[in-house]
């Protein structure tokens, strides 16, 4: 989008009036049928800050002299005009960046996959440097034989590659109580969605023969906090999986290299990074991370446990506080949602603060767990504007307002925040976040 002053759009104006009969002319008048007007074309906005000499007609430095040739950067990275697009921390969030959080740069992401360089990250004791050949996945207790797994071992086994998101519930937590974080990247940004590759959950437990007492499973991660939590042996069996790589490659260190267990569509704390144990039960452990925390304060006092499923959610991704609006025209509205029970069904975007509705595009691949996204194209006036998404699964689960999550919730929950967020869109263009009941 553009992002220059009018006086230079206006200059750019004048130019492609000058050059306009250069252009070849069925481009051009496709063009102007889509009722794109000038800075309305992301291509024009960008082009104000080339220097005159390197614009077409012109033929600019690098067309008339080779590039860089093969291996002179063997694990390629991307191009040094997306370095700002990075992870992310808020420093007072947290005492100590050994256990602490960052977040993905979701306003600057396409498609639904998270480049693996670009997936937040939750530690609570720091990423541990683990040796694959040193690392042991142990499976014991309430089973017929207890086994341990080296990282070959569990290569043999005949692997699944599912596309699923992985999200903190804690995601958009600070806003519980009003706090406003004023970018995407923190109100939404602990969500991810990679492709994992690995063993089946149930295979293994197949092969180490489940007793008929175990109801519960306990998995424990190798870092130095030796992160915990147990999982009802229903879920083990339906679409855990023990996981060793992540779009294409092996898990990043900060993935849990060199395997993790992932939990579809449940809080990303249950999905324990560097997995070492997995010890069948038959009752659930009460480990800290299922009582002093990842549990919810209810407006009763009582606390609800176990609340694992990421419930329906979405976030318009454009624009954003990151990504205002620079001049009247045609965009596309888009954003993600996503379901911790199954796929998305549809996405409704309002554009006067929920008063009224329209059902938007969902684009590409439409998976269970998985980051969905969605467009829909706005010819903005130029005024202020409360945009909103509002996604609904296929159980037909229906994204809250945040009237309805805190009339059920209260205030007092860190977690689980999936109300329907409000960005709001000022004359002029800058869009901040705002909450509306
Ligand atoms: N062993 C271990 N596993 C862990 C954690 C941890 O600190 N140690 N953090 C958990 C939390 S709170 C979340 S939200 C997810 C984050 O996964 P990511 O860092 O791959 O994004 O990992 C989970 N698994
Ligand atoms: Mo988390």
């Amino acid at each position: 989008m553009s992002d220059k002053p009018a006086g230079q759009r206006r200059d750019l104006k004048a130019l492609l009036a000058q050059e306009a009969g250069k252009l070849p002319q069925p481009e051009r008048r496709a063009f102007l049928a889509n009722g794109l007007t000038l800075a309305g074309g992301a291509m024009l906005g960008s082009a104000t800050s080339a220097a005159a000499a390197n614009l077409p007609p012109e033929v600019p430095p690098w067309t008339r002299s080779v590039g860089r040739g093969v291996v002179t950067v063997p694990y390629g990275m991307p191009s040094r005009y997306e370095q700002d697009i990075v992870r992310r921390t808020v420093p007072w969030l947290t005492a100590s960046a050994i256990s602490s959080i960052s977040f993905t740069p979701l306003h600057r992401l396409k498609g639904i996959i998270t480049p693996n360089g670009l997936v937040f990250e939750r530690y609570h004791g720091g990423v541990p440097e683990i040796d694959p050949a040193e690392h042991r996945l142990m499976v014991h207790g309430l089973v017929d034989r207890p086994l341990i797994f080296t990282m070959d071992d569990l290569m043999r086994f005949p692997s699944v590659s599912v596309i699923r998101f992985i999200e903190c519930p804690a995601n958009g937590g600070m806003e519980w109580r009003g706090a406003q974080m004023e970018a995407l990247q923190f109100t939404h940004g602990m969500l991810s969605c990679c492709e994992w590759t690995g063993v089946p959950l149930a295979t293994l437990l197949q092969e180490v023969g489940v007793s008929a007492e175990a109801k519960w499973l306990l998995a424990e991660g190798a870092d130095g906090s030796g992160m915990s939590r147990s999982i009802p042996l229903e879920k083990a069996l339906d679409d855990s999986i023990v996981v060793y790589a992540q779009n294409g490659e092996m898990l990043r260190p900060e993935q849990g290299y060199p395997l993790r267990l992932l939990n579809p569509g449940w809080e990303g704390n249950t999905s324990v990074k560097w997995l070492r144990r997995l010890e069948l039960g038959d009752a659930a452990w009460y480990h800290r991370e299922e009582t002093s925390k990842y549990t919810d304060l209810m407006p009763d006092g009582r606390a609800r446990k176990f609340s694992w499923v990421q419930e329906t959610n979405s976030v318009i991704t454009f624009p954003c506080p990151e990504n205002g609006l620079k001049q009247a025209g045609k965009y596309e509205i888009e954003g993600l949602a996503w379901s911790g029970r199954g796929r998305i069904k549809r996405v409704d975007v309002s554009v006067d603060g929920g008063v009224s509705w329209r059902s938007a595009r969902v684009k590409g691949l439409i998976l269970p767990k998985a980051l969905t996204r969605f467009g829909l194209e706005w010819d903005w006036d130029g005024g202020p504007a409360l945009l909103q998404s509002r996604a609904v699964d296929e159980t037909g689960y229906v994204q809250p307002t945040l009237a309805q999550l805190r009339e059920a919730r209260g205030v007092e929950s860190i977690y689980h925040k999936n109300a329907i967020h409000t960005w709001r869109v000022a004359e002029g263009g800058g869009v901040t976040n705002v909450q509306i009941e």
